[in-house]
């Protein structure tokens, strides 16, 4: 069938695109990429129907006379809006939101002491990937910017098959127990009567339920921290949470965690950031992410692996079975093992990072589970899910899923069915074709599970080495910042403010005088209500268990805590300015001396200069000079950029100071601790924005992060502007509480 053999070619490309990785990066005008991406298709094509029929009219419906009914009989109609009508699949029931990008992983050498896994082996293989970053409770059409839990699921491409690395940016979870994620889910959503609130955990359902949960306590500490707000998708972590097994060529295993470390450092914005760039650009992640892929800044994570030898299992205080605890990195430190670089945004959203189904079952030889039990209900839920959103059990066939190795086996038939199977043997064993195909023994490359030993009674339960939910949670709270830990408290303020039954918010803080006894006082007075001593007695809040109370929610156990400076986003290296967005604020007049000295600087740098101005359209320089102006003070707002500088010239700056919102502009920055810049006349706009003192002498030592000059200067602040954009934010002048403007 032509319609057929058309599909099939297309997604031999596909794959063949994939398998050789990374395209160059796009470098012709935006016009160019635009023509390029909008006729890849349908260049020089005539407009058909679904059966092929060339369409000779697709302005006007057929109707009996130009002023009559339409007719029944419009086919093409009828296809057009039938086919619209069916235009959504039900949308993802978690991590509805989400991005994605084509790339490329490469080890750096070869780990085959620990697993058998091709791609793992072999430093020359470009496996090609696809990587699909979410947040969890918001509908597809809400916010990048709440605060929430990322997701982070890459798709392998092997040689030996799909490899799904399903994981977060968030190296613990919620729930122990598969069992709960429904519950889990069923209070973070809207609540059910008014479908209210969208995209937030800041309500009465979600808190109630984790009040009763002390094992998300962990949890709870990095969703209140600034890590729930990334600054990017490219500046975050990624984990893939459970406990694996790395399995060898001779059969040994070793437990292993999964980690992505982001090679642009690990930065977030600030909540009131968040909640203002919700309304000035909700695709902020989004685009962000499409941006830096299109102009060819590809993003990188190296994949980082902490291994555990099988007979050191049992030498941690926790239970390497336990979703809610992590391996300390300072404990056992995360071995970077090679490089994911994303490099080609999708050609269609729907068809690619809509259809794009994961799952953390979909494993390679040389890689195997632990029996965590969250993990373990997981492996149910994936395909499960795929059955209602994706129509059906052929989900595999969609081109975004296909595995590059060849599928051979004897499932058939099914909705939306693509393979046309030939031949008669379509079971095994057969002898009507020669007993094809054949299984594959371990030699050929044969998944063969890890033979753990289980002997065991069946048993409903949960293990006693789960039940310390507090230590870790006070490790996290302990290791950050104090500027972190600032946040954190200002998070669960406004989170359980919103809370309107006080026993809930009453006994989240009974919780938190678990973790801690400072933070607990210190989230009280911004409730206004007592401040509970630390507690070490039992909590007894749960819902008891046919009177197994005891055990299901024993005693808080108390292991030794100490420091690690890896969960604080304040000890990782900083990267430099590479696609940091700068704004710069001019007007008619503006020196273009110092804006081309200021903007050529920025742009060596790597970062992404754009002129902000009081309208759209051109201005003009002092010296005469048309410069594009990118956005206005009307369509965009300081929470959008990391920096922001202020060239001088005269009337530039004049013009600027009778704008009220340039004065925001700059107020908002330096309320939220960003590098600012001016030159000449710029600096009295700063002034007037409270962001350096009016007299000459103060003005000449500024706060931090705050950089100015004369004109002739402007080199030398550029290179000082750099560095401070390079520090991502100056906390010291941040006022406290965090939010000023
Ligand atoms: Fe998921 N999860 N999950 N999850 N999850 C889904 O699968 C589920 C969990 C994660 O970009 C769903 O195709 C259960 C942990 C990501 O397409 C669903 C449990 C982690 C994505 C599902 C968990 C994740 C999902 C919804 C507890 C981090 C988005 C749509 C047992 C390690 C993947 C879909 C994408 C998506 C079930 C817990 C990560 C319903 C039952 C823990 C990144 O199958």
């Amino acid at each position: 069938m032509r319609t057929g053999k058309k599909a099939a070619t297309k997604s031999d490309k596909k794959g063949l695109e994939r398998a050789l990785g990374a395209p160059k990066a796009v470098r012709s005008s935006p016009k160019d990429r635009d023509l390029a991406r909008n006729t890849k298709d349908a260049e020089g094509q005539f407009l058909t129907t679904n059966q092929g029929l060339r369409i000779n009219d697709d302005q006007n419906s057929l109707k009996a006379g130009e002023r009559g009914p339409s007719l029944l009989e419009d086919f093409h109609l009828r296809e057009k809006i039938t086919h619209f009508d069916h235009e959504r699949i039900p949308e993802r029931i978690v991590h509805a939101r989400g991005s994605a990008a084509h790339g490329v992983f490469q080890v750096y050498e070869s780990m085959a002491r620990y697993t058998r896994a091709a791609f793992l082996n072999d430093p020359a293989a470009r496996t090609p990937v696809f990587v699909r970053f979410s947040t969890v409770a918001g509908s597809r059409g809400s916010s990048d910017l709440a605060r929430d839990v990322r997701g982070f699921a890459v798709k392998f491409y092997t040689s030996e098959g799909n490899f799904d690395l399903v994981g977060n940016n968030m190296p613990v979870f919620f729930i122990q127990d598969a069992l709960k994620f429904p519950d889990l889910v069923h209070a973070v959503k809207p609540e059910p009567d008014r479908e209210i609130p969208q995209a937030a955990s800041a309500h009465d359902t979600f808190w109630d339920f984790i009040s009763l949960m002390p094992e998300s306590a962990h949890m709870i500490m990095w969703v209140m921290s600034d890590r729930a707000i990334p600054r990017s998708f490219r500046m975050m972590e990624g984990f893939g949470v459970h406990t694996f097994r790395l399995v060898n060529e001779a059969g040994e295993s070793s437990f292993v965690k999964f980690h992505w470390k982001p090679l642009l450092g690990v930065h977030s914005i600030l909540w009131d950031e968040a909640q203002k760039i919700s309304g000035l650009d909700p695709d902020y992640h989004r685009r962000d992410l499409w941006e830096a892929i299109d102009s060819g800044a590809f993003p990188e994570w190296e994949l980082g692996v902490q291994i555990v030898p099988e007979k050191d299992e049992h030498k941690f205080a926790f239970d390497l079975l336990d979703p809610t605890k992590l391996i300390p990195e300072e404990v056992v430190p995360v071995k970077r093992v090679g490089k994911l670089t994303l490099n080609r945004n999708p050609d269609n959203f729907f068809a690619e990072t809509e259809q794009v189904a994961f799952h953390p079952g979909h494993l390679v030889s040389g890689i195997d589970f632990s029996n965590d039990p969250l993990l373990q209900g997981r492996l149910f839920s994936y395909t499960d899910t795929q059955l209602s959103r994706l129509g059906g059990p052929n989900f595999h066939e969609i081109p975004i899923n296909r595995s590059v190795a060849p599928v051979h086996n004897n499932q058939r038939d099914g909705h939306m069915r693509q393979e046309i199977n030939r031949g008669t043997a379509s079971y095994q064993p057969n002898s009507v074709g020669g007993g094809c195909p054949f299984q594959a023994g371990r030699a050929d490359g044969g998944f063969v599970s890890h033979a753990e030993k289980i002997d065991a009674h069946k048993v409903r339960g949960r293990s006693k080495s789960f039940f310390d939910h507090f230590s870790q949670a006070a490790l996290f709270f302990k290791s950050q910042s104090d500027v972190e830990k600032e946040h954190l408290i200002q998070a669960l303020r406004f989170e359980l403010s919103k809370v309107e039954r006080p026993e809930i918010r009453e006994r989240m803080v009974r919780v938190l005088a678990q973790v801690d006894g400072g933070l607990a006082g210190r989230v009280a007075e911004g409730l206004g209500i007592a401040v509970p001593k630390a507690q070490n007695g039992p909590l007894n809040l749960s819902v008891p268990a046919d009177g197994d109370a005891a055990a299901f929610q024993p005693e808080p156990v108390r292991k030794k805590i100490l420091l690690s400076p890896a969960l604080s986003m304040a000890n990782k290296p900083l990267k430099g300015i590479q696609t940091r967005k700068v704004a710069v604020l001019a007007a008619d007049g503006v020196s273009g001396s110092s804006l081309a000295a200021m903007t050529e600087a920025l742009k060596a740098a790597g970062a992404t200069p754009a002129v902000v101005s009081t309208r759209v359209g051109f201005l003009k320089t002092d010296t005469g000079k048309d410069i594009k102006i990118d956005a206005s003070l009307l369509n965009t707002g300081s929470v959008l950029f990391d920096a922001v500088c202020v060239p001088g010239g005269k009337a530039s700056v004049a013009a600027l100071l009778a704008e009220p919102r340039a004065v925001r502009f700059v107020k908002e920055a330096y309320g939220h601790a960003k590098a600012i810049a001016a030159t000449g006349e710029g600096m009295q706009l700063l002034s007037a924005a409270g962001a350096l003192a009016a007299s000459k002498a103060q003005a000449a030592a500024p706060a931090a992060g705050i950089v100015v000059g004369e004109i002739p200067k402007t080199k030398s602040v550029a290179e000082a502007f750099i560095a401070a954009i390079a520090a991502h934010r100056h906390w010291e002048r941040e006022e406290k509480p965090p939010t000023p403007s």
